[in-house]
């Protein structure tokens, strides 16, 4: 399925700084993986272009779990019976349409792609976050006919005016979470609520595939180098191994791996049993949610399980568009001078991959260090998960962003996506990104606008 570009010439930035070279590889930002051939709505859904052989038949057997809508048990489809009775959706590609990213739901609309995660003060089992007696650690607010839904999540959006150094003036928008008609008991005032989007599904492999230590090597939870920036690890507990790991995946690296993320996708998101998380998620007061049929045990097949958690480990990252346009070029070199690096981390060499040698040592491009990051008041939501505190995330990749609209018909970003733009996206940055985000507010807008430029030809 490969296809190899031609070798692309080393582009000079535009900057005094003679070392910074525009690096060629980065036009395949996974390397021997990108899509080179699938762009525009479906940017999101290929293969790597890499994918061996033997492993195409279980990409399209995953990506057919993927997209399937699940369907209450007991029915003739025992393939794909056993949702709910509690859920937030009934396929994940309802949240992840064309693989790719969510963004919040419009007041009266289905709040499809945005989950409000739930716990109350303290330290849950393993260290984790502690669920609420009767909720648990997610809103679910859809059920099966005779089982009351858990509640509505509405938002409500405050506008908040600012201006950039040259008086230019914005908007941002700052949305406040509200859960109505709690169907088993009041909420308590002290519930800390997580708001997430789903996030395109891309490169996910890759990210896997860096090693434990060379992120842990880049982690200065102190400060020690004094630049402003102190990016952590955290750690989460993994169910199979029975102890804690590096968390990666998730908007505060929540999970360990793509197999217990997909899994906790499963159960959380769809109340489909997996062989990681083998029992529903009805708590002890959801009565009827017990008392419902189950789909099997597990109610995803182990077979059916490992094939979409291979899927959702090899959908590839797009190849750049515009690659050495000179706002592009530009643009680039601004990304490093305003500090947005120092997280963003540009590029990585994957190791040896366990399982899928198509994402051994490759030279990636995920401008992401997969730390977590003091964000600023702004973006806290309060609500810790193991080591990442309330008001700490995790870098999130850059790679493909300038493709969401086209795949997903919007340019929402952040965790809840409450920016309308990257450039808002940009304006919420606070906290140990602060100083960045006053570069960007500083910058002239021919140089703002090269950023911008940059970051869509990610
Ligand atoms: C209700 C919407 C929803 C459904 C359904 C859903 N997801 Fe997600 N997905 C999310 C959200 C929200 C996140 C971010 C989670 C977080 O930050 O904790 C996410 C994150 C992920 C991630 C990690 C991505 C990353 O960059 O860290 C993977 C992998 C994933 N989902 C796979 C799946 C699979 C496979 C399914 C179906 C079994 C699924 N999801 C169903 C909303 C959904
Ligand atoms: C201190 C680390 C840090 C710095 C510096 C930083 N970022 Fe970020 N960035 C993050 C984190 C963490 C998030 C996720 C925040 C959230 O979702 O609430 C993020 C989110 C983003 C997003 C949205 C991504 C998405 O998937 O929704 C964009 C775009 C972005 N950053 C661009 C930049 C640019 C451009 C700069 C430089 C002007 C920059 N960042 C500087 C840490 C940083
Ligand atoms: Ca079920
Ligand atoms: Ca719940
Ligand atoms: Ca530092």
């Amino acid at each position: 399925m490969r296809r190899l570009l031609p070798t692309a010439l080393a582009f000079a930035a535009c900057t005094a700084d003679e070392t910074a070279l525009i690096d060629a590889s980065s036009r395949l930002p996974g390397g021997a993986t990108t899509n080179t051939l699938l762009l525009g709505s479906n940017a999101f859904a290929s293969p790597i272009e890499n994918l061996l052989p033997e492993h195409e038949g279980d990409f399209f057997s995953g990506n057919s779990f993927f997209n399937a809508a699940w369907v209450s048990a007991p029915a003739s489809t025992t393939a794909r019976d056993g949702l709910g009775p509690l859920f937030n959706a009934r396929s994940c590609s309802a949240c992840h349409f064309k693989d790719g990213r969510a963004q919040p739901p419009a007041n009266g609309e289905d709040h499809l792609g945005l989950l409000l995660r739930l716990s109350i003060p303290g330290t849950g089992p393993e260290g984790g976050p502690l669920g609420h007696a009767t909720y648990g650690g997610q809103l679910q607010p859809f059920a099966l006919p005779d089982v009351p839904a858990e509640g509505a999540i509405t938002i409500t959006n405050a506008e908040i005016p600012g201006t950039y150094s040259d008086g230019t003036p914005y908007t941002l928008l700052s949305p406040t979470y509200t859960i109505g008609d709690p169907a088993y008991g009041p909420l308590p005032d002290d519930l800390l609520v997580s708001p997430r989007v789903a996030p395109q599904m891309i490169g996910l492999g890759l990210l896997e595939a860096i090693d434990d230590s060379a992120i842990r090597a880049t982690a200065d939870p102190d400060d020690a180098d004094n630049d402003g920036i102190s990016g952590r690890v955290n750690e989460v507990w993994d169910q199979q191994a029975q102890a804690l790991r590096l968390g990666r995946f998730g908007w505060k690296a929540d999970q360990p791996s793509i197999r217990q993320q997909v899994a906790g996708a499963f159960l959380g998101d769809m109340g489909i049993t997996s062989p990681v998380f083998p029992e529903e998620a009805c708590s002890e007061p959801q009565t009827e949610c017990r008392a419902s049929a189950t789909g099997g045990a597990p109610e995803i097949e182990p077979d059916a399980f490992d094939k979409t958690v291979l899927y959702s480990s090899v959908l590839a990252v797009p190849v750049r568009r515009r690659f050495g346009a000179a706002d592009v070029v530009a643009g680039e070199a601004h990304f490093h001078d305003l500090g947005c690096a120092t997280c963003h981390t540009p590029s990585w060499t994957t190791d040896v991959h366990p399982s899928l040698p198509e994402l051994s040592n490759q030279r990636i491009w995920p401008y992401t260090d997969q730390l977590l990051h003091d964000m600023g008041d702004g973006l806290a939501d309060g609500r810790p998960v193991f080591a990442a505190d309330g008001r700490e995330w995790k870098t999130p990749p850059l790679w493909g962003l300038g493709l969401v609209d086209d795949v997903n018909g919007h340019t929402r970003f952040l965790h809840d996506g409450r920016a309308r733009s990257l450039a808002e996206a940009i304006l919420w940055h606070g906290g140990e990104a602060e100083a960045a985000k006053q570069a960007f507010r500083a910058a002239p807008a021919a140089d703002r606008d090269a950023l911008i430029a940059f970051l869509e030809s990610l």
